[in-house]
């Protein structure tokens, strides 16, 4: 039987992604292309997707990302993600990322293991504001409270039962949608005027607002470039008439190589949205805010600390240099290389036809290269920090904002696991475990690998 918490889990992503459909124009559209290029991807080359899935089940899967205001909201975040088996991986510091940095510093919910729904959630910094602003800001956020009391109760229910089932998990279901819907109300114009002026869109859209809407939900392509240019002709043709904005013109991440790592990204444009709002005196404002986009991702193999470091040089280099094919170049693009060299992480199995005999585990390279026992890469669930940087500043038509404070605060994990309340897992952690877990289904006990 299922687990109650990713049978709530994946209910919740089906409606969030019908929410997010009639909320924002061309959604249906990009999910629309989205499963046509899969299917068209698997179709040709099986192997393109990942072990044990199918075109349905990747079609399916989203990353949403939300912006939260204060630490309490990101403490009970922890709570309401926990009731979906979606736990904090991974510390992302956004004020640290280069052009590009946010007063936000974020981290991702989601299953520690087969993960295929996750959320990106940043939590503004206020202390990166001068004093004036600052109080501004956190006297808007002081009475907001986003969580209804009926979600805040079966949050409790859950925590005391392991999980909601029935009526409590239809209801859930339908109160969780309610938290992350564009309400297309906001309030203090003057504050969020005076948070654009000033460069923080960021803090406007947070702290003028009543709850966290969802700023995209983005689905999961097998192949980003013929998404891309899939969704490119589409626009000039059968979605011409629709309004809106093209595609963004870059990828983030890395660039297309014959061997996938890590995570590719990109967008098209966010599009104005009305927005009524209230001001302090009590007056009803039309306005518009832009925010909310469709985002599409592809992500390759999961990279090893030395592989990540290899990476994290690469886009250094890349931002200066002409050529950013050249800068890299410096990253086997092979799988088998990869894995040799230790840069990215695998899964090992013992190929179908293999009889179940061991070896000494010297002989691994042989029974690899035999073919009886065969290395999976292993997908990479987790988000990039400079990319992210570049979708807040894309989608945020801001690109990076300064600190206001003169003394330099350093976020840290451990500041976030404070307001959380519970320890963020190192993404890292979790791939060196499956990879582990792998061996050992091919190297017995006495150091053995399975070859026939
Ligand atoms: C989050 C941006 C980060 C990604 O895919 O890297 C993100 C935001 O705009 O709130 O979702
Ligand atoms: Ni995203």
């Amino acid at each position: 039987m299922t687990n109650p918490k990713t049978a709530l889990r994946k209910s919740l992503f089906a409606a969030l992604s019908a929410l997010y459909a009639r909320e924002v124009p061309l959604y249906d559209k990009l999910l629309e292309t989205v499963r046509d290029v899969n299917g068209r991807i698997a179709a040709r080359d099986p192997a393109r997707l990942p072990p044990g899935r199918t075109v349905d089940d990747i079609s399916a899967e989203r990353h949403g990302a939300i912006r939260l205001g204060k630490p309490e909201e990101i403490r009970d975040m922890a709570r309401f993600f926990a009731c979906l088996d979606m736990m904090p991986v991974d510390f992302y510091n956004l004020a640290e990322a280069g052009a590009k940095s946010q007063p936000v510093i974020s981290t991702a919910f989601r299953p520690l293991l087969d993960a295929d729904h996750r959320v990106f959630c940043s939590l503004l910094m206020t202390d990166a504001f001068a004093p004036a602003m600052r109080r501004r800001v956190e006297s808007a956020l002081r009475e907001r409270r986003i969580f209804s009391d009926t979600l805040l109760r079966l949050i409790e229910k859950s925590e005391t039962a392991g999980g909601l089932a029935g009526g409590d998990a239809e209801t859930f279901v339908a109160e969780a949608t309610a938290l992350f819907a564009w309400r297309g109300t906001a309030r203090d114009q003057s504050l969020y005027r005076a948070l654009v002026d000033e460069r923080f869109n960021i803090a406007a859209d947070i702290a003028c607002f009543p709850n966290p809407h969802l700023n995209h939900l983005t689905p999961n392509s097998l192949d980003i470039d013929e998404l891309y240019a899939e969704m490119t002709r589409r626009l000039q043709g059968p979605y011409a008439h629709l309004p809106h904005r093209g595609m963004k013109d870059s990828i983030e991440g890395p660039p297309r190589r014959a061997a996938p790592i890590l995570l590719r990204q990109t967008a098209y444009n966010a599009l104005d949205e009305d927005v009524v709002f209230t001001k302090t005196d009590g007056a009803r404002v039309e306005a518009t805010h832009r925010a909310r986009f469709g985002e599409i991702e592809q992500r390759g193999a999961a990279m090893t600390p030395a592989g990540r470091r290899l990476y994290d040089e690469a886009l250094a280099d890349a931002e200066s240099a002409a050529d950013r094919k050249s800068a890299f170049a410096r990253i086997p693009d092979d799988f088998e290389a990869l894995r040799r060299e230790r840069l990215a992480y695998f899964r090992y199995s013992r190929a179908a036809h293999a009889a179940r005999a061991y070896v000494p585990a010297e002989s691994l390279p042989d029974a690899l290269a035999a073919g009886t026992v065969v290395a999976h890469p292993i997908r990479y669930e987790d988000f990039l920090p400079v990319s992210a940087a570049g979708i807040f500043a894309s989608n945020l038509g801001q690109y990076g904002t300064r600190r206001e404070t003169t003394e330099t605060v350093s976020y840290t994990k451990e500041r976030l696991e404070g307001y959380l309340e519970t320890n963020i897992t190192e993404a890292y952690s979790l791939y060196a475990a499956e990879e582990n877990a792998s061996l050992r289904e091919v190297i017995d006990s006495d150091g053995r690998t399975a070859f026939p």
